[in-house]
């Protein structure tokens, strides 16, 4: 099965081949470089001024007003620490529908409003479908990040997945909360984080361990804790990266290696996340995002190759 996936990517690369030793741009070869030996990069205010205060409105109303999010959504208020203690064991790695069978989740119908929302049910994550808007798409495929993210890889990859979470203050860590490896793909995996808020411990910041893709430890388990991680990599190793920026930053991450969402003490901090992976003309999940021929056309050629057909909606 392994052979026959290595086989169909390697097919679907071809004529998506991308010369490293042909950059010319040195910004972009140091972040390759980065990359390479700690494992992420960090662009800083990548976006502004005009275009990030947008975005930032566009989101919050989504939000806000429109209430546009994933659906069931996990409610902490709903959480009983004696009844649930088996999910809060697991971190919760369990599908929507079991959290929606337990009782533990909340649907558009519940909500009036925002304040509502958060009063009530208390969600640690709101999720946000990629709004089909070129405004986004210009983030989300910036040419500078296209270009590392190409160049780092050797090859044109898809944007597989796209979305926008905010995150809120919580009393139950689940799932990313924790450290983990992400494992959509053995070789070729990277994510940009997005920041469209101030981020840092005290509004939960991302933290990556530096050097960790190829370390052979932490492999046997889906999450670990801090005081797991703390043992090799203490508080103060400078291997470990916090996300202290500003909106406007992003990073690129080989999620290969280990890494987690710190959880906000106050306030919330709002994260767009674009995944890259290996095009693969087998692949059969549906598309996780879709994006219109109209929004499509607004894209340059080279942002163009990073979104799959299936994804195009009327197309
Ligand atoms: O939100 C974050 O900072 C990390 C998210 C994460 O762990 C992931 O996408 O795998």
């Amino acid at each position: 099965m392994r052979t026959l996936k290595t086989v169909a990517e390697r097919v679907s690369r071809i004529s998506r081949h991308v010369d490293f030793s042909e950059i010319d741009n040195m910004d972009i070869s140091n972040s390759v470089d980065q990359l390479r030996t700690q494992g992420y990069t960090v662009l800083t205010h990548l976006i502004g001024g005009k275009t990030l205060k947008n975005l930032q409105a566009k989101i919050s109303h989504k939000i806000e007003v429109e209430r546009d999010i994933e659906y069931p959504c996990l409610a902490q208020k709903k959480i009983k620490m004696d009844r649930d203690f088996d999910l809060i064991d697991k971190n919760f790695l369990v599908k929507n529908s079991e959290l929606k069978s337990r009782g533990l989740t909340f649907e558009r119908n519940d909500v009036v409003s925002y304040a509502q929302m958060l009063k009530q049910f208390n969600p640690s994550t709101i999720k946000v479908n990629m709004p089909s808007d070129p405004e986004f798409y210009e983030i989300w495929l910036d040419p500078k990040v296209i270009g590392i993210v190409a160049n780092y890889m050797g090859f044109y990859p898809q944007l597989t997945e796209a979305y926008i979470r905010r995150n809120f203050p919580c009393t139950f860590p689940v799932m990313n909360h924790n450290w983990h490896r992400d494992r959509n793909h053995d070789e070729y995996l990277l994510k940009a984080f997005i920041f469209f808020t101030d981020c840092d411990s005290d509004t939960g910041a991302h933290h990556y361990i530096s050097g960790s893709i190829n370390d052979e430890r932490f492999r046997d388990k889906t999450y670990y804790t801090d005081e797991d991680i703390s043992e090799i990599w203490p508080q103060d190793s400078n291997q470990r990266m916090v996300s202290n920026v500003k909106a406007g930053t992003i990073i690129i991450e080989d999620t290969r290696g280990l890494h987690k969402a710190g959880i906000p003490k106050k306030d919330y901090r709002d994260l767009g996340f674009a995944v890259f992976l290996p095009p693969n003309i087998f692949r059969r999940s549906a598309p996780f995002y879709n994006i219109n021929k109209s929004t499509l056309s607004h894209l340059t050629k080279e942002q163009r190759r990073f979104i799959p057909m299936s994804n195009v909606l009327n197309g």
